[in-house]
């Protein structure tokens, strides 16, 4: 069945409307982000059924991304837990090329999700596992859950998709790197930025060798992330790339995941690696017109929109 799955924390968030530092700033934008839950929206606003498991505090903050998930036609399965909050992070513009993100994340909620959260009878309807490499850094159990859930999808035979999403404020490079080569061969689909892929391939540049040593590691399909330079792939042992799609930059944060979300939803759907390729760098760059790390997500019509857009263009 053409149903994603994933697991993992998604949070509040506050996002500063205006440049400077909190201290000065006074007017926010209240919403919420999440890669995994962002991977889910981007899928379903393609077309694919989407389901996403968590756990959120017995809060206002729980409360609203539950319902706009629903709004977004996800299926929430996120229980509350009494006495943890939601997590929460905040956005200041300190600059036009300057954001910075903090996290209040210690002891949420969904730290405390484990692999039972996930049963079998979700994996036996999820044509892909989504995860990412942010669940293992939240507590030792969201990483024995995340190493758990892979491993019961793979011998299940559901495809499993890991972004690597390395995250600096939560976790050491080595730290990392060590669960990355943990969880790998359980997965089928690896994404990856050059800078995180290279935590495990330290200096290798050229998109080509890194996915081919990536794909040593585990994983027999790998997606490179080359922001600004495009993506590349390695599918059934042929290499493929594309260059970047140019639009306005607003906000990059969440261009990932919307990168994430095209491919999946494109794998899904039956298309072939360049489709599904040239989806993502098209979903990717879209994500990066609007603020927000969910909100630009494009639907399939944006898509069409977009794509004849480019082609007058060229
Ligand atoms: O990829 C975007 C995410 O980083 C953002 O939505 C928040 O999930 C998040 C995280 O943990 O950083």
């Amino acid at each position: 069945p053409a149903r994603l799955l994933t697991f993992g924390e998604t949070m509040g968030l506050a996002s500063a409307r205006s440049l400077g530092s909190l201290v000065s700033v006074r007017d926010y934008t209240v919403g919420f982000g999440g890669s995994e839950s962002n991977v889910a929206i981007g899928v379903r606003r393609l077309g694919v059924a989407a389901t996403w498991v968590s756990r959120l505090g017995d809060d206002a903050v729980g409360s609203l991304i539950a319902r706009e998930l629903r709004a977004e036609d996800v299926r929430c399965l996120a229980r509350t837990v009494p006495g943890a909050p939601t997590g929460f992070m905040l956005k200041e513009r300190r600059s036009p090329e300057h954001t910075v993100v903090t996290y209040y994340r210690r002891g949420s909620a969904a730290s405390a999700l484990e692999g039972g959260d996930v049963d079998d009878a979700l994996l036996a309807e999820a044509g892909v596992l989504h995860a990412t490499g942010i669940t293992p850094a939240l507590s030792a159990t969201a990483r024995a859950a995340t190493l758990d859930v892979c491993a019961r999808a793979r011998a299940r035979g559901v495809p499993v998709s890991f972004d690597l999403n390395y995250r600096s404020r939560l976790w050491g490079p080595a730290e990392a790197a060590a669960f990355y080569r943990e969880v790998l061969p359980s997965v089928d689909l690896l994404f990856a930025g050059v800078e995180e892929a290279q935590l495990l391939v330290p200096g290798e540049e050229d998109p080509e060798r890194l996915a081919r040593a990536l794909s040593g590691l585990g994983p027999a399909e790998v997606v490179v992330k080359r922001g600004g330079d495009g993506a590349a792939a390695l599918v059934g042992g042929r290499f493929l790339a594309v260059p970047a799609v140019a639009v306005e930059v607003v906000d990059t944060v969440g261009a990932g995941d919307a990168f994430v979300a095209g491919y999946l939803a494109d794998l899904l759907t039956g298309a072939g690696p360049e489709a599904r390729l040239a989806t993502a760098a098209l979903t990717g760059a879209l994500a990066c017109t609007t603020p927000g790390d969910w909100e630009a997500a494009p639907t399939r019509a944006d898509l069409a929109r977009a794509g004849s857009r480019e082609a007058v263009l060229r």
